[in-house]
C-alpha cells in the first residue's frame, strides 16, 4: 500500500490517473489545486492524492476489497523516510514522532472514499475536508504559513472554509505589502487581491445575447432567476422578453413560470422536445430575448444533462447559464460543475448569496472550477433580489470583519 500524488489538467483526469495506477477502490486523501510559481500564478491543474495498492490493481479481482482507514493509516505509516527509493509522482511523506502519531490519529478518521464514489458523494462533510487539509499538511510537512495575517484574520478565514492554499496566498500578500499597509486596511487589500483571481461579468450582455438556456440541479433557483432577469429586463429596460420551459418533469413547473410570465404580461411556451424548442422560439420573432427554464437535472443524471444539450442545439447562438447555489457544500459544488460541464457553459448565475454561510468555500469554489459569474441572486424576492456580479463584493464576502459579514449579507 503506497501514497502517490497524481495531476492532471481536471479533477477528472487526475481521478482517472488513479484509477489506472491504483484501481478504482483507491482511497482519496485529497485533492487541490496546482498553480503556477509565483504569487500571482494561474492555476493550472489540479492534484489529487490516493492511497492504494498497485500490486492488487494488477491483480486486481473484480471487486476488490475496499480499502480501510486502518490500511490507508499503514499506508502513512509505510511511507516513512526509511523506505526505498519511491517512484515518480509519489507524495515526499517525511513525518517526524510526534507529526506521524497525530497524522495517524487523523487518518483513523477519516471515513473511506474510493475513487469511484468520490465523485458521487454530495455528503461530505466539511469536517472531514478539514481534517484532510490539515493531514495533507503534516503529511507534506508545511503548515499554513499565517504570520503575517496573524491569528484571528487566520482563524476566521478558515470558519469562513477558505481552502488553505488561498490562505497561504493572502499571508504572502501581506507580508509583501509589509508595514506600508496599516492594519485597517489589510482586509480591502486582501479583498482587492481575491477579487483579481475571479471571473466576473457585470450582467450578460442582452444584445449579444438573444436566447439564454439556464441549467442546473433542482431547487437551486433557476426559475426563480429567470423570472428576476425577466422582471428587470421588462420593468427597467423596457425590453420585450418571452419566456418557454422545457420543464416538464415536475408537477406545476410550467405553471410557476407562466403566472410569472402573466405577472408581465409576456409571451409564454411550453416544450416538450428540441424540436419544439425551435419552433417556439421562432413564434417569439418579435421578442428581443428569450429566456428558456429546465427542469432540475440531479448532477448524476448524466442522461438529463445530455437532453439539455440536446434542447441547447435546436436553437443556434443559445447561449448557456448554470445555477450555482452559493449555500451548497464542497464535494456538492464538485459534483455539480463536473456533471453539467458536457454543456457550454458561458455564465454562471450564483443563486442564495443571502443562504452562504462559507463565503470562503464559495470563493474556493468559483477559483477552483474557474466559473464566469455573471449575476448574484440574494433573495426570493422578484425581481428585486439580483445584481450583476462584481468580484469585489464576492471577495469581501471573505475578507470582511466578522461583524459585517453575515449570512444576510446583501450583495450591492
Ligand atoms: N434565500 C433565497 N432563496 C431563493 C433564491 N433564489 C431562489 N430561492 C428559493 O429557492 C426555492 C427554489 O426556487 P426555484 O426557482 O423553484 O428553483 P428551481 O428548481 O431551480 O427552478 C424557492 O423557494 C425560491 O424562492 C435566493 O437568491 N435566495
Ligand atoms: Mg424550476
Amino acid at each position: 500500500m503506497i501514497v502517490r500524488s497524481y495531476t492532471g489538467r481536471t479533477v477528472a483526469e487526475a481521478l482517472e490517473k488513479v484509477r489506472n495506477d491504483l484501481g478504482s477502490q483507491a482511497l482519496i486523501i485529497e485533492t487541490r489545486t496546482c498553480k503556477e510559481p509565483g504569487l500571482f500564478g494561474r492555476q493550472c491543474g489540479y492534484e489529487v492524492v490516493a492511497a492504494g495498492d498497485p500490486d492488487a490493481q494488477a491483480t486486481s479481482s473484480p471487486s476488490p476489497a475496499r480499502t480501510s482507514p486502518r490500511a490507508a493509516e499503514k499506508a502513512y505509516a509505510a511511507a516513512t523516510p526509511t523506505d526505498p527509493p519511491r517512484r515518480p509522482g509519489t507524495l515526499p511523506i517525511d513525518f517526524g514522532n510526534h507529526q506521524h502519531s497525530q497524522a495517524s490519529q487523523l487518518v483513523a478518521s477519516i471515513p473511506e472514499a474510493t475513487v469511484g464514489e468520490f465523485m458521487q458523494r454530495g455528503d461530505l462533510s466539511l469536517e472531514i475536508a478539514s481534517i484532510r487539509r490539515q493531514l495533507a499538511r503534516l503529511a507534506t510537512g508545511h503548515g499554513v504559513p499565517t504570520d503575517h495575517l496573524g491569528a484571528e484574520v487566520s482563524q476566521l478565514f478558515e470558519e469562513r472554509e477558505l481552502p488553505a492554499e488561498i490562505i497561504a496566498e493572502c499571508d504572502e500578500v501581506i507580508a509583501k505589502a509589509g508595514e506600508r499597509i496599516p492594519e485597517a486596511k489589510r482586509a480591502e487589500l486582501l479583498a482587492r487581491y481575491l477579487a483579481r483571481q475571479l471571473r466576473c461579468n457585470p450582467g450578460i450582455d442582452w444584445n449579444a445575447t438573444r436566447c439564454l438556456i439556464v441549467a442546473g440541479p433542482t431547487g437551486v433557483g433557476k426559475t426563480t432567476t429567470i423570472a428576476k432577469l425577466a422582471g428587470d429586463l421588462v420593468l427597467r429596460r423596457g425590453r420585450r422578453i418571452g419566456l418557454i420551459t422545457v420543464d416538464t418533469y415536475r408537477v406545476g413547473a410550467t405553471d410557476q413560470l407562466q403566472a410569472y410570465a402573466d405577472l408581465l404580461d409576456m409571451p409564454f411556451a411550453v416544450a416538450r422536445t428540441p424540436a419544439e424548442l425551435g419552433h417556439a422560439v421562432d413564434s417569439m420573432a418579435d421578442c428581443d430575448n428569450i429566456l428558456v427554464d429546465t427542469a432540475g437535472r440531479s448532477p448524476a443524471d448524466a442522461a438529463r444533462v445530455h437532453e439539455i444539450k440536446g434542447f441547447c442545439r435546436a436553437v443556434p447562438g443559445m447561449v448557456v447559464a448554470l445555477a450555482v447555489a452559493a449555500n451548497a457544500g464542497r464535494a456538492e459544488y464538485a459534483s455539480v460543475i463536473e456533471r453539467f460541464s458536457l454543456l457550454p457553459v458561458e455564465h454562471c448565475l450564483l443563486t442564495k448569496i443571502d443562504e452562504c454561510s462559507a463565503p470562503g468555500r464559495l470563493y474556493g469554489c468559483l477559483r477552483r472550477h474557474a466559473l464566469t459569474v455573471s449575476y448574484c441572486t440574494t433573495g426570493q424576492e422578484v425581481p428585486d433580489d439580483i445584481e450583476a456580479a462584481d468580484a469585489l463584493t464576492l471577495a469581501r464576502l471573505v475578507t470582511a470583519p466578522a461583524a459585517e459579514s453575515s449570512p444576510s449579507v446583501a450583495v450591492h
